[in-house]
C-alpha cells in the first residue's frame, strides 16, 4: 500500500484541504488503471483510495502497481465483496485516521468523469456535501440505455416524494464530502448494502443540516467490465425508502406535527 507522505501544503484543494478520492472496484480491471491516471491528470492535488474486495479478475493486484508507483495512490485491500456501502464507509474511516478533510465518491468505471471533479471541488468551498447530479440545469446523461434512464428518474422522484429531500439527483454516486460535516451524521446507523447506501447517506446529510450543494456532471454509460446492478440492489433501494418513509411519518406523528426541527420531516 502507498504510504501518505504529502504534507497539507503539498496536497491541499484550496479551501477545501485534503482530499482523497475513494474509488470502490469490484472486478474493474479493465477500468482501474485508466480512472486512476485521468484522475491524476484532472485533479494532481487529490489523493486516491482504491477499495477492492478482492476482486477474483485482479483489480487488487493492479491498484497495487499503480500505488507502487505513485505515492498519491493507495489500496484498501477487503476480504470479498461486501457491497458498496461498505467499501465507502471502510474507505471514510482510513481517511479519517489519516487527517483528510474531504472525501470523493467516484466510481471505477468511467460513468463518473474525473475532469468533472475541480468543479465539484470548487463547490466544496461553500458547502459540506457536494453531488454531481445526473439531472439538473447543465448536466449530460451520455449513452444510458432508456431502462437505465427510467430507473434513475423513477427513483429519484419516489425519493424525493417519500422522503422529502430536495435533490434532482439523490441517488447519484459521485459526491465530495467534507470529514468534518461526515462527524455529523449517524454513520454507525447505515444499513445499506448496495446503492441505497446513497439515498441512506442524502437522507443523514438533509436531516443533519449540511449544506448541499447539486454541481451538473456529463454521466456516461460504462464502456469496459461488467455492471454490479441486479434486481436485488433496486429492491433494496426500494424497500429501505420505503421504510425511512414510513418512519419519518410515525416519528412526524408522534411529535404531533410540532416542533420538528428544519430538514428532518417534510410532507410531500
Ligand atoms: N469494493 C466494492 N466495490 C463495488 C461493489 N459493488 C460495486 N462496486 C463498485 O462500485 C462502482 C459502481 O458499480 P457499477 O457496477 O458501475 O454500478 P452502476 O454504475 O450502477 O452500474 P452500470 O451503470 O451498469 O455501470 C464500481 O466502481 C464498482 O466496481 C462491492 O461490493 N465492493
Ligand atoms: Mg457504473
Amino acid at each position: 500500500m502507498g504510504e501518505t507522505t504529502g504534507t497539507r501544503a503539498d496536497t491541499g484543494h484550496p479551501g477545501v484541504g485534503r482530499v482523497l478520492v475513494v474509488i470502490p472496484t469490484y472486478n474493474e480491471a479493465d477500468n482501474v488503471a485508466r480512472i486512476v491516471a485521468r484522475v491524476r491528470r484532472a485533479a494532481p492535488a487529490v489523493e486516491i483510495l482504491v477499495a477492492d474486495d478482492g476482486s477474483p479478475d485482479g483489480t487488487g493486484a493492479l491498484a497495487d502497481a499503480l500505488a507502487g508507483a505513485d505515492r498519491r495512490v493507495h489500496v484498501l485491500h477487503r476480504e470479498g465483496k461486501q457491497g458498496l456501502g461498505a467499501a465507502y464507509l471502510a474507505g471514510f474511516a482510513w481517511a479519517r485516521e489519516r487527517g483528510f478533510d474531504a472525501v470523493v465518491e467516484m466510481d471505477a468505471d468511467g460513468s463518473h468523469a474525473p475532469e468533472d471533479l475541480p468543479a465539484l471541488l470548487s463547490a466544496a468551498r461553500d458547502a459540506d456535501v457536494v453531488i454531481g447530479s445526473r439531472w439538473t440545469a447543465g448536466a449530460r446523461v451520455v449513452n444510458w440505455p432508456l431502462r437505465r434512464l427510467l430507473l434513475s428518474r423513477c427513483g429519484n422522484l419516489y425519493a424525493r416524494l417519500v422522503l422529502g429531500m430536495p435533490l434532482s439527483d439523490a441517488t447519484g454516486g459521485y459526491r465530495v464530502y467534507r470529514l468534518a460535516a461526515l462527524d455529523e451524521f449517524d454513520l454507525a446507523s447505515v444499513c445499506s448494502q448496495g446503492y441505497s447506501f446513497q439515498v441512506e447517506l442524502s437522507r443523514l446529510a438533509h436531516r443533519s443540516g449540511a449544506r448541499i450543494v447539486e454541481v451538473p456532471i456529463t454521466f456516461a454509460e460504462r464502456e469496459r467490465g461488467s455492471s454490479k446492478m441486479s434486481p436485488l440492489i433496486v429492491a433494496e433501494a426500494l424497500w429501505r425508502i420505503t421504510a425511512w418513509g414510513v418512519q419519518d411519518r410515525r416519528l412526524a406523528v408522534r411529535r404531533g406535527l410540532h416542533g420538528t426541527p428544519t430538514g428532518q420531516v417534510r410532507w410531500p
